[in-house]
């Protein structure tokens, strides 16, 4: 057999709100890549649209562009993800191009290599997947499918918290399916890890969507030889996500601008979540809060405050949260771990005011 290799890819997410150029300037980086490389087959494991009704320019240019990949040799072979399925379907007319759409169950095979490819439907367990496998004779067997592999924490965790579990996949049906590849889409960091006989990969999406996608982008290149070779090749991405923790001191927000400073420089484009912690004059904070936004907008940082401030006030007029702060005052002086006493009373007294609001409330 000759050496027969393949892209994978998934969550493509195009034409998501507010980062429609972001998602459309990394798939050009996944064309790019497939021209260069010339696989025989690229993958996409599903949702390549945000939304189930794509506007008819994004769906053009994303025909124009498989056109491309397609004169060039390159089969492209599509499965649909939750995501294009939500409004209808997002995928119709694709087909057009020379690019397989599989909305029923398909073996594709070429050149000794089958490719088990499942439509997304959100009813289905990894059983099913089990019940509507075809027996097919080839030297490797791909299977392709929207997934949700719960057998790993970080990844049931991350899909339960959305919502999202569709299609569970335990490791028995991984083994009991017994792929040699199990090309993935639906969890959005890049994952590869084995199962019995089975490489399973999660590509991730291909541009980082919210603050759970902090992990590195990747596309994967495997050849197929005498066995499988897998690399991920890094595409970067257009904007990230950044979390940092800010410490109000004695010295009050000002003395922070250093920081501030210091994040404009090393940051690039991203989304920027800045927790504030620390004592503060509520309305004083909030006017630097937003000449730091103002500050950082214009070098393409867009900040999401938390704030975990305490106000002054509140503190001088509570009996309580006034008795606590003496006291970790007397210890922190006493103590040569001040730290962790600054940790106490933030720990202490943030947990007072929520008790107070939440009693208030009832
Ligand atoms: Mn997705």
């Amino acid at each position: 057999m000759q050496s027969f290799c393949f892209l994978h890819t998934s969550d493509l997410h195009l034409g998501r709100k507010g980062r429609e150029e972001d998602v459309w300037k990394q798939w050009q980086k996944i064309c790019e890549i497939a021209l260069n490389r010339q696989p025989e087959v690229l993958l996409i494991a599903g949702d390549v649209f945000d939304n189930g009704d794509p506007s008819p320019t994004l769906k053009e240019e994303f025909c124009n562009s498989l056109k491309a990949l397609i004169a060039k040799g390159i089969s492209v072979l599509i499965i649909p993800g939750n995501h294009d399925v939500k409004k209808g379907d997002a995928l119709k007319g694709i087909e057009k191009t020379g690019a397989k759409v599989f909305t029923n169950y398909q073996v594709f095979c070429i050149s000794d290599i089958a490719f088990h490819l499942f439509p997304f439907c959100s009813q289905w367990t990894g059983q099913d997947l089990v019940k509507m496998k075809q027996k097919v004779k080839a030297k490797f067997e791909v299977g392709v499918c929207h997934a949700s592999y719960v057998a790993l924490p970080e990844i049931f965790a991350d899909l339960g918290d959305s919502q999202a579990i569709h299609i569970p996949l335990t490791q028995e049906d991984i083994i009991t399916l017994g792929f040699d590849y199990f090309a993935l889409g639906h969890y959005h960091n890049a994952k590869h890890w084995q199962v019995g006989n089975t490489q399973c990969v999660y590509p991730g999406s291909i541009e980082p969507l919210s603050f759970k996608e902090k992990e590195k982008r990747y596309i994967f290149l495997v050849e197929c030889n005498e066995a499988l070779k897998i690399t991920p090749i890094p595409i970067g991405c257009q904007r990230s996500y950044e979390e940092i923790v800010l410490q109000i001191d004695s010295q009050g927000v000002d003395a922070l601008w250093p920081k501030i400073e210091e994040l404009s420089l090393r940051l690039g484009p991203c989304f920027l979540r800045l927790t504030l912690r620390g004592i503060v004059e509520t309305v004083r904070c909030q006017n630097w809060q937003s000449q730091v936004s103002a500050f950082l907008d214009k070098k393409q940082i867009k900040v999401i405050w938390q704030d975990e401030t305490v106000d002054l006030n509140w503190i001088e007029r509570d009996t309580l949260a006034k008795q606590f702060l003496e006291i970790c005052r007397q210890r922190a002086r006493k103590s040569p771990d001040k730290d962790y006493w600054r940790r106490v009373f933030y720990r202490g007294i943030s947990l007072l005011r929520q008790c107070k609001d939440a009693y208030k409330k009832r």
